[in-house]
């Protein structure tokens, strides 16, 4: 890592934003970290982590002591600005890049001849290039004098301090230029290789990858809806069919959650609906998966009150959108409960997810008491102490998530 100093400001200081922020901040850079939430700088210039990441609290009370990285509610001038914004989707699954445009905005300002501007925040095809428009529109004199370019992350939460330094980075600029000069900025602390394209296919590569990991996991559904009917453990199938040394299934589940993979094929196929025929229909299958398990529940506590004469106890396994989180955003686990719950008076339902002490919506129930108590046990996430329960032969199990596999 250089030493050299270089002040940049983050726009964003959330899951990517922050940890990106603190990670450059350790690198020696001077990092002003803006969010609008001034609680979110509040925490941040206090050292508190208002996200949840292994390891990342300690390296932002270092940053914050030593002065290398404050928070604040507006963009200050720098040479370098990072965009790491939200882009969620509209109603139509339209990309709304609404915050990359009003981020960008921002700093028109304080833009100056030499500076770097990179989206880091997945983006529509085109994004990049329609920001390079909006800031040579408003300030003119910068055309050619700045470098733009587009760097998506592709860090895994839980894992993001490591991957963060180490994973390969795809960077794209508007020209050779701008490419070169954000590869200078990420060298600073990425060590594994930095790899340079043109913006577009940068903003296409983040959003390729995303659409693979949906289609592969959709295939892995569509055998688990296959595998139901036709009588067979999907997960022995799937750990059979891949002792081939070309085939590489993923594991089904009750859906695909989070606000990445379930959403970044949206920005493809809003695009290019006629072509990404493959990609919307994965789309379609990983969420058909999650009415398809809360249909699965309704039927098994209907057929259980004929069954026994009286209303089954329903244990809900889980809440997070993946394994051994607590981020329930998104999450079809979550859907699944709801779903449950406005369908069934006729079941005492318990929710369990033990990676959060409390929620809103549901009160929550210990996972062993939960499991002891239950008629009837949907495994909704992979969290790693359910692997430790025992298979009980007089409760019925619907395991959705591979928890006992056999
Ligand atoms: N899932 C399955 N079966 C599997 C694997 C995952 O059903 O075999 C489900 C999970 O339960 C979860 C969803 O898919 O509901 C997404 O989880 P994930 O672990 O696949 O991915 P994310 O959303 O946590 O992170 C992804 C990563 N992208 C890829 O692996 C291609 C990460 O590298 C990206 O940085 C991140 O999206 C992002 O920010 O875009």
């Amino acid at each position: 890592m250089k030493n050299d100093s270089v002040k940049v400001c983050f726009l964003g200081l959330g899951y990517i934003g922050l940890p990106t922020a603190i990670i450059a901040a350790q690198s020696g850079c001077e990092v002003i970290g803006v969010d609008i939430n001034p609680d979110i700088v509040a925490k941040t210039n206090a050292g508190e982590l208002h996200i949840v990441e292994p390891g990342l609290g300690d390296l932002l009370r270092q940053v914050v002591a030593s002065g290398n990285l404050k928070a604040a509610t507006a963009p200050q001038e720098a040479s370098a600005y990072f965009v790491v914004v939200p882009t969620p989707f509209k109603g139509n699954h339209q990309p709304d890049i609404s915050f990359v445009e009003a981020a960008t905005r921002s700093i028109l300002p304080l833009l100056k001849e030499g500076d770097l501007y990179v989206i880091e925040s997945t983006s529509p095809i085109g994004t990049t290039e329609l920001m390079a428009d909006l800031i040579y529109t408003e300030r003119p004199e910068l055309r050619g004098k700045i470098n733009i370019a587009y760097c998506p992350e592709r860090v895994l939460p839980g894992n993001v301090i490591y991957e963060l330094i180490h994973n390969d980075r795809v960077i794209g600029g508007i020209d050779e230029a701008s490419t070169e000069r954000a590869k200078q900025f990420y060298g600073r602390f990425v060590k594994g290789t930095l790899h340079g394209t043109n913006a577009r296919t940068a903003e296409m590569c983040k959003l390729t990858e995303n659409s693979s990991r949906d289609v592969q996991i959709a295939f892995a559904n569509e055998l688990s809806l296959i595998c139901d009917r036709a009588g067979i453990n999907v997960w022995e199938l799937i750990a059979l069919a891949n002792k081939h040394p070309r085939v590489n299934i993923l594991q089904p589940g009750c859906g695909v959650g989070g606000h990445c993979i379930a959403v970044d094929p949206y920005f493809i196929t809003a695009a290019f609906p006629d072509e990404a025929r493959l990609i919307a229909d994965a789309r379609s299958i990983n969420n058909y998966k999650a009415e398809w398990c809360a249909e699965k529940v309704v039927n098994t506590i209907l057929r259980f009150e004929l069954d026994n004469g009286r209303k089954p106890v329903v244990a809900m396994m889980g809440l997070a959108f993946k394994p051994d989180i607590d981020d329930l955003r998104e999450s079809p686990a979550k859907y699944i409960v709801s779903r449950v719950m406005q369908s069934c008076n006729n079941a005492e339902v318990l929710v369990v997810e033990p990676n959060v002490e409390s929620h809103n919506v549901y009160k929550l129930t210990d996972y062993r008491e939960a499991y002891d108590r239950a008629d009837i046990v949907v495994f909704l996430t992979a969290h790693t102490p359910f692997k430790a329960l025992p298979w009980c032969d007089d409760k019925v199990i619907l395991d959705f998530c591979g928890i006992f596999k056999k």
